[in-house]
């Protein structure tokens, strides 16, 4: 525990998690070097996850296993999101045991789902006035809450556990439930009541497998079911026998059978003798969620959620996937030039997170050495500062900036000073040198002892003619730095932005080629190379946008296709992002970055604009 003279903000028990991790590194000879990046979370002890793919991001629903935990002790959810599925930002707990009036106990396996606007969260729990197992709805309009108990007592409640939710083509929900048996029921379009009544799901040894030795229970199927769709095909993914759990499948030609086993997808592994499935599609590939016990102090009741991306084969059916320190690749690069928050967080040692008084979460409990790993920031042509947000009511400490690792080559210190309170928060800069290209970025913290400050948030700077060179592209300064290019009425906009709390938003458009522009006249080099990032999402679904540079020089003016036009999807943000060699003849006059359309004149958002 941290010394008394500094218990000044709320106190949250320390976890032994800390420690174990620091001597994990030790042990391995190499402090601080780049390492593995599953299990994804190491903040807490996780498990059962649920991923949710929405707006360009996976949002990340899981439990929370306490630590020292002799049991499934299980009080609160918590939810994650990234957008690359390496850095995953830290949403703290919007929902918990507290959170249903009716509910005693174990906060355990649920699944999010989105409908009409709405996010709706299915969790079991034990139900105070029978002490069964039931099952509760909350709701929420945002992914990350916070969410609500949607109708003020369980939804349903028979004994059995671990909900997935699952609505079909033609607009049918259906919830799916069960340990021992496995149970359907017809959601109404309100997702908070359903038609008919609760339904089993024959449990034959044709659909779910046979398990030997244990006669009560002669199919595969324990608890944990994931059901979805693919290609007109009905999955359900399933934790598999007892004890130790793996996961094995079966696939219907319906959403309620019958049911043919398929076999294994992820074997018994893990120091977990529980598993539990989440499948999503994101960005053009495939990825497997489960828990296991892999991080220090874990096991069957201390677990951590970890993901593999796999494909499918040609026929639909699942590979055998196994556990990997690993993990899945990048999705594209994380873009240090537009403000991220510290809680996002591919690997750390030492630290944790906890509500920021600025909103959101911020990391604390940081002491000498402690670091977090940013896995695969694009610095472009280089960074000239950086700028953090800090807090301490000690006397502060420094933040290094390593590339590659811990130890790696340091480009940077930031000096922070005690601000007078842990949540007395200050921007601190400091100048930024060799920061080039596509990096692991380790913030690296160091001081004397005990607690040293906090962090909420980070971003660098470009140097001239380097760096980010779009004035506002994270749109967290409203409409600063950008107008329309040609017709259109900017706004900033703060519903579902792509990162932080707001993207930008064109409406009234009356050409293909108006959209959202900003003047970097000033800021080309020419014959430099520039990589050009755009976070898109269409109003109504035209299905291209692309980001173009204007440049008028000499007095003509010639288009640069920055980004190839890419298919955007009416609901979700979409990544554009090339690279272009950009020149001219004579003086330049003006010069605009701009997001246009391949056709029509719907309006669009743009979010986290980088050029480099
Ligand atoms: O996390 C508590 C229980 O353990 C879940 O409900 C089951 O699926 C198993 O993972």
């Amino acid at each position: 525990m941290r010394p008394l003279l500094v218990c000044v903000r709320a106190a949250a028990p320390r976890r032994l998690l800390l420690s174990v991790v620091v001597l994990v590194c030790a042990l391995a000879g190499l402090p601080g070097a780049a390492r593995a990046d599953n299990p994804i979370i190491q903040t807490i002890y996780t498990a059962d996850p649920a991923p949710l793919v929405y707006n360009g991001r996976v949002y990340l629903y899981t439990g929370h296993d306490e630590d020292n935990s002799t049991y499934f002790t299980m009080k609160e959810w918590r939810v994650w999101s990234s957008a690359d599925m390496v850095n995953w930002t830290d949403h703290g707990s919007p929902l918990n045991l507290a959170s249903f009036s009716w509910a005693s106990a174990n906060a355990w396996a649920g699944q999010t789902i989105y409908r009409n606007g709405k996010f709706y969260w299915y969790v079991p729990m034990t139900v105070r006035a029978t002490g069964q197992m039931g099952i509760g709805v909350a709701v929420s309009t945002s992914p990350t809450g916070p969410f609500t108990d949607a109708i003020g007592h369980p939804l349903v409640s028979n004994g059995q556990i671990d909900p997935t939710v699952f609505i079909d083509d033609d607009g049918q929900a259906y919830l799916y439930w069960g340990n021992p048996d496995l149970w359907y029921v017809k959601l109404n379009s309100d997702m908070t009541s359903y038609s008919g009544s609760p339904t089993k799901i024959p449990l034959t040894t044709a659909g779910f497998g046979t398990r030997s030795g244990n006669a009560s229970r002669p199919t595969l199927f324990e608890e944990g079911p994931w059901v979805y769709k693919r290609n007109g095909l009905y999955y359900i993914v399933f934790a598999a026998a007892c004890c130790s759990e793996f996961i094995g499948y079966s696939t219907a030609t319906g959403p309620t059978g019958p049911w043919t086993y398929r076999g294994t997808v992820m074997p018994t592994q893990g120091s977990s003798f529980t598993n539990h499935p989440g499948l999503v599609d994101f960005a053009g590939g495939s990825y497997f969620f489960y828990h296991n016990g892999a991080l220090p102090g874990g096991g069957g009741y201390t677990r951590s959620v970890a993901v593999e991306k796999f494909a499918y084969n040609a026929d639909g059916s699942i590979p055998a996937i196994s556990m990997t320190s690993t993990g899945a690749p990048q999705v594209g690069v994380l873009n240090p030039y537009t403000r991220q928050e510290a809680e996002t967080i591919a690997w750390e040692s030492g630290v944790e997170t906890e509500p920021s008084g600025e909103g959101g979460m911020d990391v604390g409990w940081i002491e000498n050495g402690d670091y977090i790993k940013i896995k695969g920031a694009g610095f472009g042509s280089g960074a000239s500062s950086f700028t953090a947000r800090v807090a301490s009511a000690n006397s502060g400490g420094r933040i290094e900036l390593h590339l590659d690792s811990a130890t790696g080559p340091t480009v940077g210190t930031c000096t922070v000073a005690g601000t007078g309170g842990w949540q007395t928060w200050a921007s601190v800069t400091c100048p930024v040198s060799g920061a080039t290209g596509t990096h692991d970025l380790y913030l690296r913290f160091t001081g004397g002892s005990g607690y040293l400050f906090n962090l909420n948030w980070w971003q660098f700077s470009g140097a001239t003619g380097g760096g980010n060179l779009i004035t506002n592209g994270d749109m967290e300064n409203g409409t600063t730095g950008w107008a329309p290019f040609g017709s259109g009425t900017l706004s900033s906009d703060t519903a579902g932005p792509h990162g932080g709390s707001r993207s930008l938003t064109i409406t009234g458009r009356t050409g293909s080629w108006n959209g959202p522009g900003q003047d970097v006249t000033t800021k080309l080099t020419n014959g430099k190379s520039y990589s050009t990032s755009v976070w898109v999402r269409t109003q109504s679904g035209t299905p291209s946008a692309k980001a173009t540079l204007a440049l008028t020089a000499g007095g003509t003016t010639t288009y640069v296709a920055l980004t190839p036009a890419t298919a955007v999807g009416s609901a979700g943000w979409t990544q554009l992002s090339g690279t272009a060699t950009v020149s001219w003849s004579g003086t330049l006059s003006g010069a605009t970055v701009y997001v246009e359309t391949a056709a029509g004149t719907d309006g669009l958002s743009i979010d986290d604009v980088s050029m480099q």
